[in-house]
């Protein structure tokens, strides 16, 4: 084959993977078993900078030591643009705490809002348990949502913010949760943290 004819069989094969492939088709997992579809705010896609921090010995004054070890930045894998957030964690002992999170700290008003959406992406070949819970009010107060337990591989999570019955007009910080479901040193990572009405 000619140089230009080889161009143009490569053109035309990527175009038919990329055909063949539906836009982030992933297994949809939570409250929900599929992408709610209504209007859609982007919380953080990870492009743009580090706004996380993790729970570590710092949390003691509330109980033993989490699992969380960082959240950082990564191009490792990304579900949506180039970067996602990469949560480490490991093992539990005797005397640490069974969970772990990563928490950004803001004002939002959520009090319209239905659904947290996100992708998550879990390397290991054993589950994880995760889930998302606001603190609200002034005060600070806990509102956690269901847990689910993410497989191997990726999925979207969905989570319904009705769960939480306080109000969800001022929200103070966002907690990425995981607990332990196996025993084991890991990461999981997440992209596209976005809100559905
Ligand atoms: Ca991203």
């Amino acid at each position: 084959m000619t140089s230009f004819s080889k161009m143009v069989s490569k053109i035309t094969l990527g175009l038919l993977l990329f055909m063949s492939l539906p836009a982030f088709a992933f297994d949809v997992i939570g409250d929900l078993d599929h992408i709610p579809t209504g209007s859609t705010t982007v919380i953080d896609d990870f492009e743009k900078g580090n706004y996380w921090i993790w729970a570590a010995f710092d949390f003691e004054e509330w109980g033993p030591s989490k699992l969380s070890t960082s959240a950082r930045v990564t191009s490792q894998w990304a579900s949506q643009g180039k970067q996602s957030l990469e949560c480490r964690f490991i093992e539990s002992s005797a005397t640490s705490a069974n969970d772990g999170m990563y928490f950004m700290d803001y004002l939002w008003n959520f009090a319209s809002e239905r659904y947290i959406v996100v992708d998550v992406y879990n390397p290991q070949d054993k589950p994880i348990n995760f889930s998302v819970a606001l603190q609200v009010t002034d005060n600070w107060n806990w509102g956690g949502m269901h847990t689910v337990v993410v497989e191997p591989g990726v999925h979207t999570v969905v989570l319904d913010l009705n769960v939480i019955k306080k109000p969800r007009d001022i929200v103070r910080r966002i907690n990425l949760c995981y607990s332990e479901n196996t025993k084991m040193n890991g990461h999981f990572y997440v992209d596209n943290l976005r809100l559905v009405k």
